[in-house]
């Protein structure tokens, strides 16, 4: 490292120029000292990914976050500004009133959620993106179903700020340390090695035997050695966690022959974006010192669009890549499908199979409806340690925690059923159960909240929170507030649905009829003007429209729709 020519750039025997933006120990001291009179910007999750790649050269040879020019460059035509080619913008967004607080020619502190200083940069540009276009450019589709677009419409921040990144230290990870590299690192061990071609695999999921068998047809394909390379940033929400797929993949290392395979992790936040994805991860393997790049059935592909559609070909990311290959340094592999044939107890491609075979698939889907009943997994499609690692953070519905969300007017019942609920599950015992009754919570989680929008909207978060940690920890927490707004109960169920089960049931009582039992005397006095913004009357109430239970409590008693709910749960398989 310290034989480097200058700060920024060295240049390595393996695959070309290598960026490499850290600073030395003593300019970096100079840095954090510079840094404590600087605007502070705290990096938000994917950030980190982003200046972790960038800072050691992964995303080489981009040497900051883009700027204006090559950002639109990037967006319009796969392209930095002076033709190099790069298919995704690599960006820093922030609040509106943080890019207020600078100017251009300003330095800024980048920092870890918890403080800790990873970089400066030297502020270039400062910028307003017109997302939808980005959104289009880049993915294709402003349509929200994909997770690209998502991100970049509700999460991303609304301004870019571009320049140049001085890095101080490298984010932190305390898990599997001696399974992380950086490029250069990477490059070295294959020089060590002796290993002159590198083919690259890239995963998001949990590998199977059919997938080792792929891997190693790959390599043998262009006799070449193996890289496993799985993404431990982020990936697509509702992934297996990496801690598990890491386990996993530990696990599959051994049924490789000796001397031919290595398992590295990378720390990118994937965009889910496919064909320029694929193109991404080629240059980012690249930089890595891999020769090779396999490259499979719709790469990096996000699924299908609110309609229904796939939102690519099959074998966009294929083309696009063959067609940029030769400009990257990169040959692509294409990825030959396997299958399992029965009759010769062996994986084949699936276009060498013979007529009269009896070929074996299991399906992701089906898969993971088996591994979610607790059903057997043969072996022929998956080694038993796999499987076993993949239980235990998998465990079947019946054994994983839950969350019980009733949504309702005021007086509609929640609290009346939300409690008989609560008995007949510790009657049937198994699990711990929690009670987050709507007033209990006002008295005492949100007791400073009034009853704004934003307010109900922190309060419904903060009931989602703490549902989600007695989720994730195996119980079954009870909530009842009355959260009127769909938005805040559908970020409520992603944020728990991450960690266990959801169950949303509507108490669907007329609000005449809530009206009408006024138990605590509430309508009248919003009647009268006395309680503002009061749901139902001066306040909206949006119904849920896909409730897994709606329950009229005119039609049954408290004691029967808690039974019903029961049943329900049955058949959903969280109770037996
Ligand atoms: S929210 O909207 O989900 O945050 O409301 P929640 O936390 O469930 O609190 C509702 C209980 O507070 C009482 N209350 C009001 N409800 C609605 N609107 C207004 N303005 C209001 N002011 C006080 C009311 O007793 C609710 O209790 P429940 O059990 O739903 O009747």
């Amino acid at each position: 490292m310290d034989a480097r020519e200058s700060t920024y750039e060295m240049i390595q025997p393996h695959g070309g120029v290598l960026v490499d933006l850290y600073l030395f120990e003593e300019e970096a001291d100079a840095e954090r000292d510079k840094a404590r009179d600087l605007k502070s910007w705290d990096l938000s999750p994917r950030q980190l990914c982003d200046i972790e790649m960038l800072l050691n050269g992964a995303f080489s040879p981009l040497t900051g976050f883009l700027g204006r020019a090559d950002y639109e460059s990037v967006v319009e035509t796969m392209r930095l500004a002076d033709g190099t080619l790069w298919p995704i913008p690599v960006t820093l967004d922030v609040r509106q009133d943080f890019a207020d607080s600078i100017a251009a020619g300003d330095e800024i502190a980048l920092r870890d959620q918890e403080g800790v200083l990873i970089a400066t940069l030297s502020v270039e540009d400062i910028y307003t993106p017109d997302r939808v276009a980005e959104a289009r450019a880049v993915f294709g589709t402003d349509d929200a179903a994909h997770p690209g677009v998502h991100y970049l419409m509700h999460q991303s921040n609304p301004v870019y700020v571009g320049g140049r990144l001085r890095g101080v230290e490298s984010p932190i990870h305390y898990d599997f340390r001696h399974l992380r590299d950086t490029p250069a690192e990477l490059r070295q061990r294959f020089s060590k090695l002796g290993w002159r071609k590198v083919v690259a695999f890239q995963t998001r999921n949990p590998m199977h035997r059919a997938h080792q068998e792929l891997t190693f047809r790959a390599a043998r394909q262009v006799e070449a050695n193996l890289l496993i390379h799985p993404v431990v940033g982020m990936t697509k929400p509702g992934d297996v966690d990496h801690y598990t797929r890491v386990r996993c993949y530990e696990h599959l290392l051994g049924h490789y022959p000796e001397q031919t395979t290595t398992l590295s992790l990378l720390p990118l936040a994937m965009r889910m974006a496919g064909p320029r994805e694929a193109l991404w991860h080629a240059l980012i393997r690249k930089n890595y010192g891999c020769t090779h790049f396999v490259v499979g059935r719709d790469h990096a592909g996000p699924g299908q669009d609110s309609k229904g559609n796939d939102f690519y070909g099959p074998y966009d990311a294929q083309e696009l890549l063959k067609a940029h290959q030769a400009e990257i340094g990169i040959e692509m592999v294409p990825f030959q499908m396997v299958v399992y044939v029965e009759d010769r107890a062996q994986y084949v491609p699936v276009d060498e199979t013979l007529e009269g075979d009896t070929v074996l698939n299991i399906s992701g889907t089906e898969f993971r409806r088996r591994l979610q009943e607790g059903l057997e997994i043969p072996h022929w499609f998956s080694y038993p340690e796999v499987i076993q690692e993949l239980r235990k953070t998998h465990p079947p519905r019946h054994r994983q925690g839950l969350t019980i969300f009733f949504t309702g007017l005021s007086g509609a019942g929640k609290s009346t059923i939300a409690n008989a609920l609560m008995v007949k599950l510790m009657e049937l015992g198994g699990r711990r159960v929690t009670l987050l009754d709507g007033d209990v919570v006002r008295k005492n989680l949100s007791s400073e909240l009034g009853f704004s929008r934003e307010h109900r909207d922190l309060n419904i978060l903060r009931i989602g929170y703490v549902a989600s940690e007695i989720t994730k920890n195996g119980g079954i927490a009870i909530c009842a507030p009355i959260a009127p707004y769909t938005a805040t109960r559908r970020q409520v169920r992603d944020m728990v649905e991450e960690v266990g089960g959801f169950v949303e049931i509507h108490v669907a009582t007329p609000i005449d009829i809530c009206e009408q039992r006024d138990r605590k005397g509430l309508y009248a006095k919003a009647r009268a003007g006395i309680i503002k913004e009061f749901t139902g009357i001066s306040d909206p109430y949006e119904a849920p429209e896909a409730a897994e239970i709606v329950i009229d409590t005119q039609a049954m008693t408290p004691d029967e729709a808690a039974h019903r709910v029961i049943v329900k749960l049955e058949s959903l398989g969280y109770i037996r």
